[in-house]
């Protein structure tokens, strides 16, 4: 009996069992369609994409009893794809049927006026104005969204549909359903457990009335008003820590100036800047809005020898309550025994870890290339469906596969007139007046470079299905230099996936410029973080007074 877990086995939900052990509860995972019978009460963390949720939901002999449960009365927290599949259907996977309890279809965001996935802290307006602590949401919070598909809310076409609206939240011109409570149900859009203190208070108010036997009370009146939402996605900044082991064999935070993580004073020794995890949990309590762990030597290694970031990566999600991407190494590998581990299989033991995204680097670069072998109207190429991205994408949804760009820049003469002729940037600065330059790409940590340039990389993994791009610039990589305005411009031109600006933040400044200059969603540092030169909460305040929207 008590409070139990529905896990079907795709995606983070380790960071919702680390929330709970947080607010000091127990639980149980379901594993079996008997112990829907033994659950009082039941948290559905749908993570990944609605098709392969519902698919494994009835493989596992799952959807049924959990129909049931639902008739029941007994209490039900739906999270993300937990929220979906309460509707009909969802036209990410037009061949599966939800439960079908709210009477309307899930469709996709439309990118015509912003990046799809819906990636960030956005807020959640409820809908009845009475009760401003409703559910633990709080209109003044910010919460954590990632998701390409949204329920409309839309009372006039839809209103049978509308009346589940607990909150509705705006992206763009689009308002949608941000949770639905109805009786025994209530479920969100939103990642409570990815939400810091914000998102723990939603789950700790559903914890404390669930056990307050819901089941009994009577359908929650709803007192509807017309929602005044505004787009309040917010800019994100991102921690990243570059990881690799150092001469003693110890994993420790690293940092390089242009990918050279090699001290130049102490006899070539590996800049050693602090414990992962100790690190993650300081710029978690510190307000980032998520962090980035990148495995930065893991090309050398085989996935077995990685266990040691795997266990960084559990000990991280049991500190860290906002969004862990996991970078380095996800690709097709054998274990030493002979053992063939696909980048499904790799990235699926971080996602179990507690990663909620991964990134892909090298694995992108020459996925690439070998689309572009492959002729097609757009002149992109095409893929054939076995690429990390495809795989990963279709399994886990794309808002979980981040594709880490590593560009370089190439120096040309101001009158050329070559392959990259379209993509040539000239420098407008004093300091670069007179030059100009394509971005080329590299894999191994910048260590190759290969004959693709950022624009037909970045096209290329947006159509593969890659979710979100992570811009590195190896010629700004720890110069605190300001980011390279002209790169992100270029590729933000070219596509319609959130992005993350990273590389050379050296003030709080630099962030206000690449907000204010670029349209990027995202902005990452890692040495002024390090080394305490600027913290996070500066970055937030200057943001804040430059009118940008952020977190706080
Ligand atoms: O190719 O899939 O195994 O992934 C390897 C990953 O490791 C890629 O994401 C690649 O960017 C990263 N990586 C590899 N070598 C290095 C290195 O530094 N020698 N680090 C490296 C990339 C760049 C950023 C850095 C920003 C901000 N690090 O992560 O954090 O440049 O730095 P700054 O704020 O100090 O300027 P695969």
């Amino acid at each position: 009996m008590g409070l139990f877990f529905l896990d079907y086995g795709a995606g983070n939900v380790q960071s919702l069992a680390n929330s709970l052990r947080k607010l000091g509860h127990t639980f149980q995972w379901i594993t079996s369609a008997d112990d829907f019978h033994k659950a009082t009460s039941l948290i559905f963390p749908g993570v990944g994409a609605f098709g392969s949720a519902i698919t494994a939901l009835e493989a596992k002999g799952l959807l049924e009893p959990l129909r049931a449960y639902i008739a029941s009365g007994k209490p039900y927290f739906g999270i993300c794809i937990g929220m979906q599949v309460l509707y009909e259907s969802s036209a990410e996977s037009p061949a599966s049927r939800g439960l079908g309890l709210i009477p309307c279809a899930i469709e996709s965001f439309s990118n015509v006026d912003k990046t799809v996935p819906h990636m960030g802290w956005n807020s959640a307006e409820l809908l009845d104005s009475q009760d401003k602590s409703d559910e633990g949401v709080d209109e003044g919070s910010h919460y954590y969204y990632v998701h390409s598909f949204r329920a409309r809310y839309d009372p006039e076409t839809h209103p049978e549909a509308a009346e589940w609206a607990h909150s509705v939240t705006q992206y763009g011109q689009e308002v949608f359903v941000s949770s639905v409570r109805k009786a025994n149900i209530f479920a969100t859009q939103f990642h409570p457990e990815k939400s810091g203190e914000a998102g723990l208070k939603v789950i700790s108010a559903w914890l404390s009335e669930s056990e307050n036997s819901r089941s009994h009370a009577p359908p929650t009146p709803r007192i509807p008003h017309a929602p005044r939402p505004r787009d309040g996605l917010t800019k994100r900044i991102v921690a990243c820590m570059d990881v690799r082991s150092n001469d003693q064999g110890d994993l420790v935070v690293t940092k390089g100036d242009q990918y050279d993580v090699r001290e130049k004073a102490v006899a070539g020794a590996v800049r050693n800047l602090g414990k992962p995890v100790a690190l993650a949990a300081r710029y978690y309590l510190a307000g980032a809005d998520e962090l980035c762990l990148l495995n930065i030597t893991s090309f050398r290694h085989s996935p077995l020898r990685d266990q040691p970031m795997l266990a960084v990566v559990r000990a991280a999600a049991e500190e860290v309550f906002v969004p862990l991407t996991i970078g380095g190494g996800i690709k097709d590998t054998v274990d030493p025994d002979g053992t063939k581990r696909s980048a499904l299989d790799v990235a699926g033991l971080y996602f179990r870890a507690g990663a909620d995204k991964v990134s892909i680097g090298s694995e992108a670069v020459h996925a690439v290339e070998r689309m572009l072998e492959q002729k097609s109207e757009d002149g992109i190429g095409e893929g054939d469906g076995t690429s990390a991205i495809e795989t990963i994408a279709h399994a886990y949804g794309r808002q979980a596969v981040v594709v880490s760009v590593d560009p370089r820049r190439v120096y040309v003469d101001l009158d050329y007139d070559g392959p990259y002729k379209d993509e040539i940037v000239r420098g407008t600065s004093d300091e670069e007046r007179g030059k100009a330059w394509w971005y080329q790409c590299t894999v191994s940590g910048g260590r190759e470079s290969r004959p693709l340039s950022v624009v037909q990389l970045a096209r290329g993994v947006e159509k593969l299905g890659a979710g979100e791009i992570l811009l590195n610039s190896i010629d700004r990589d720890g110069t605190g230099k300001g980011f390279d305005l002209d790169l992100v411009n270029l590729v933000r031109r070219n596509v319609r996936i959130p992005m993350v600006a990273s590389s050379g933040a050296g003030s709080a400044a630099h962030f206000v410029d690449v907000f204010e200059k670029t349209d990027v969603e995202a902005a990452l540092a890692a040495g002024i973080f390090h080394r305490g030169e600027v913290e996070i909460g500066e970055v937030k305040h200057s943001l804040i007074r430059a009118s940008v929207n952020a977190r706080h």
